[in-house]
Formats: C-alpha cells, sequence, structure tokens
C-alpha cells in the first residue's frame, strides 16, 4: 500500500471509530439517565476469501477483518455485591437487558437472545478471573451499536463477542491475550447460542491487521498477515438477503459428517507415522482408500475439507506473488465444492456468483461464511466494480423473487481495539 493510501485507510478507520463511538455515547447517555461512558472499543465483522468450513477440521481458512465493526461503550454501576449489568442496543432501542456479573449465567431466550454474546462473554471473563484468583469484573451499565450487517453472514456475533471482550478488558484494565479473547467468543458461540462454530470468526475479528488478509492455522491458532492492498483490486461483499442462521441442524450435521470421515479414514491409516486426528491430516489419496466405508455424503463433505485446504494455502501462495487470476480460479472452485459436495449454498447465492463471474475484470467470486444463506465475495478489478453493481442490481431479482441485492466494498480493516471516549461537550 502506498503511503497516501495507508494514511486514508487510517482516516476511515478512524472516521468511523470516532462517528461509532459517539453514537453508542448518545444511546448511553440516553439510557442511563444522561451519565457517560468511561471506556468504549470495537471490534469488525469479517469476509472470508477462501477455505470455508475447514476451521472445525483443524485445517487452514483466509479471511479479512472488514471496514464495518461494532462499538461498545460503558462505566462501572455502583452498588453493592448483587448489583445487575445492564446493556442496551441500538437496533432494540429501549429494550435494556439486565444480567448478573457471573460465571454460570443462563442464557436469554426469545427477543431476548441478541444479549446472549454480551452475557456470555461476561460468563467467561468472570470464570477466567476466578480461576486466575482473581476478583472477579464489576457490574457495570453499557450501550451498543453496530455498522455490521446483522444475520448477512459476516460475523456480527463475533464483532459483538469481540468488542465486549475488549471493552471488558478496557472497563478493569486488564488485558487478555487476543487469541485468549477469541477463544472465549467460540466458547460464548458454543455454550449461549448453541452453535458449535470453528475459531475462525472469532480469531480474525481479534487479531485482524488492517491492510492484510490473515491465513490462519485453525489447529495452532498461528496466524499469518498476507498483504491485501493492491489499490486496483477491491473486494466487493454482496448481501443477497436469504437470512442466514446456524443454530439450526445444518452446521452440527456437517460436522458430525467430518467426524464420521475422520473415524473411517484414522483407522484405515493406524499404523502411518503421523496419525489422523482432523480432516487437515487427511489425503484425498487416505479418502479414497475408505470411499467403500462411507456414504455418499460424507465422503462428498471430507473432499470439500480436503481440497479446500489445499486450495487455502495455494490462495495463500498466489495472494502473496500478486496473482489475482488463481486467486479467483480458487475461489470459484471452492464455490462450487461448497455447493456440490458440502451442499451449504442457495439458489439465490449461486445465481450471485454466477452473476459476478460473467462481468469482465471480476477475478472470482463465491459465497462466503456458514452458508444456507448470507453474502457472497468477489474479488475484482477496481474498474469493474460499476459493471458488478449493475449487473447485480439488473439480474438479480429474477434470481430472487424480486429481493434486491446490497453491495459494499471493503479493504482489510483492523481487529478490536479500544477507544478512547471522548470529553464531554
Ligand atoms: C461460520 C462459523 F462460525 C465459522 O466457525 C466457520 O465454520 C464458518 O461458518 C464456515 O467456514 O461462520
Amino acid at each position: 500500500m502506498s503511503d497516501e493510501a495507508a494514511a486514508a485507510a487510517a482516516k476511515a478507520v478512524a472516521d468511523a471509530d470516532a462517528a461509532g463511538v459517539a453514537r453508542a455515547t448518545a444511546l448511553f447517555s440516553k439510557t442511563y439517565d444522561g451519565a457517560r461512558p468511561t471506556a468504549a472499543a470495537a471490534a469488525p465483522g469479517r469476509v472470508n476469501l477462501i477455505g470455508e468450513h475447514t476451521d472445525y477440521n483443524d485445517g487452514w481458512v483466509f479471511p479479512l477483518a472488514l471496514e464495518k465493526s461494532t462499538y461498545m461503550v460503558g462505566a462501572r454501576r455502583s452498588g453493592g455485591a448483587g448489583t445487575k449489568s445492564r446493556v442496551v442496543c441500538e437496533a432494540f432501542e429501549g429494550d435494556v437487558v439486565e444480567f448478573d456479573v457471573a460465571g454460570d449465567v443462563a442464557p436469554l431466550s426469545g427477543d431476548r437472545k441478541w444479549a446472549n454474546y454480551v452475557v456470555g462473554m461476561v460468563a467467561m471473563y468472570v470464570r477466567a478471573v476466578e480461576k486466575a484468583g482473581g476478583e472477579g469484573i464489576p457490574a457495570f451499565d453499557a450501550a451498543f451499536v453496530s455498522d455490521v450487517p446483522i444475520g448477512g453472514g459476516v460475523s456480527s456475533s463475533a464483532a459483538l463477542e469481540m468488542s465486549t471482550g475488549a471493552f471488558l478488558e478496557a472497563l478493569t484494565s486488564c488485558p487478555v491475550d487476543a487469541t485468549e479473547r477469541a477463544l472465549r467468543g467460540q466458547a460464548t458461540e458454543h455454550e449461549y447460542a448453541k452453535v458449535p462454530c470453528g475459531i475462525m470468526d472469532q480469531l480474525i475479528s481479534s487479531r485482524a491487521t488492517a491492510g492484510s488478509a490473515l491465513l490462519i492455522d485453525c489447529r495452532s491458532h498461528e496466524v499469518a498477515p498476507v498483504p491485501l492492498s493492491d489499490p486496483s483490486v477491491v473486494i466487493v461483499v454482496t448481501n443477497s438477503h436469504v437470512e442466514h442462521d446456524l443454530s439450526g441442524s445444518e452446521y452440527p450435521e456437517r460436522r458430525e459428517s467430518c467426524t464420521a470421515a475422520v473415524k473411517a479414514i484414522a483407522a484405515k491409516h493406524a499404523s502411518e507415522e503421523k496419525p489422523v486426528k482432523a480432516l487437515r491430516d487427511a489425503t484425498l489419496g487416505m479418502l479414497a482408500s475408505v470411499s467403500d466405508d462411507l456414504d455418499p455424503k460424507t465422503r462428498a463433505r471430507a473432499h470439500h475439507v480436503i481440497s479446500e485446504d489445499v486450495r487455502t494455502q495455494e490462495a495463500r501462495k498466489a495472494l502473496e506473488a500478486g496473482d489475482f487470476t488463481t486467486v479467483g480460479r480458487l475461489m470459484v472452485e471452492s464455490h462450487a465444492s461448497l455447493r456440490d459436495d458440502y451442499e451449504v449454498s442457495v439458489p439465490e447465492i449461486d445465481a450471485l456468483v454466477e452473476i459476478a463471474c460473467k462481468v469482465d475484470g471480476v477475478f472470482g467470486s463465491r459465497i462466503t461464511g456458514g452458508g444456507f444463506g448470507g453474502c457472497t465475495v468477489s474479488l475484482a478489478k477496481r474498474e469493474a466494480v460499476d459493471a458488478l453493481l449493475a449487473a447485480v442490481e439488473a439480474e438479480y431479482p429474477a434470481a430472487s423473487g424480486g429481493v434486491k441485492a446490497t453491495c459494499f466494498v471493503t479493504r482489510a480493516g483492523a481487529g478490536a481495539r479500544q477507544l478512547e471516549v471522548p470529553a464531554e461537550g
């Protein structure tokens, strides 16, 4: 990135942060009788370039943070033991959720489920503090606003979890390692949202580096930033507006198929030097060797994961070499694999990918995130963006029953961060 482009990107982040904190502060003051917050934090949503459904198979993923974030502000609450904490969200203004600051709080249900990402993170921080023999987390009031589209498959929940974590760290002046913060977010998803997700969304939201995509090894949690800063190339995120929800049975079923495939491969290859503990350790040859022991669906699911790990590492090399044509080709192959083998796409998303791939100057396009709706990610020449947006506007409604898709262009944004609370007035 040129110095000028880096300065423009940094200014865009600073401006968005200032606006986000100001909005959250206004909501805080309005909700809590004119009080002022003392701590503030932000964390981004994400879009995954390639490496889908590989994270819970100990594999590799290659996401980047969006320039859109969730902002949380708050202050300690006075009162003795038993004082509850409170949180309010811009999207549900007026609904102030009260909860105990304890490590074993029950998840909320119904209309208040949105607060589980906050309550769950608080529970995880309390557990960690108690385990370390500390004094616990003080009760607090908080307010948050989000620029990350909700339910659009770009990890609005991870953004909320990581902003809550960074906020608690600001409030208590106790920083936590960014990977540990992500693990607490993943535990929140498992226990409070009942989504058995991998670690990708929380790790990228917590650890992102502005200007780079992160190649993440989901077994070791090592990350390698790969610059994504060629000004002539852009990432376009397109929301199909098909609601994506991973709390149903499809996501856990995919995980179970992967476990079944690992079991069969590990049994057949038990005598080999390197044990197969996850699909990351398997090859397509190994999969072929157990072909007769697996039902066709399980075989297809494993085929996707094993081949996606290879594509993801090839994409890393191609991006490092500035070979966008190869990155684009791998994205298109990834989409076909997710559509046909992993079966997590929907016709509307397939249509968006087809529309994008027909536009001159688009290197590649694919479904991104958990699937069953949500967004596509496209890699394109900057000069192709207008034609891409026009094609989506003209052609998508025929595939979606009249629904319009929404698109935005993003650079690689920054990870979770503590922010200044501006002085009053
Ligand atoms: C969702 C999950 F939360 C991630 O952990 C990951 O599995 C992704 O789906 C699919 O790659 O976003």
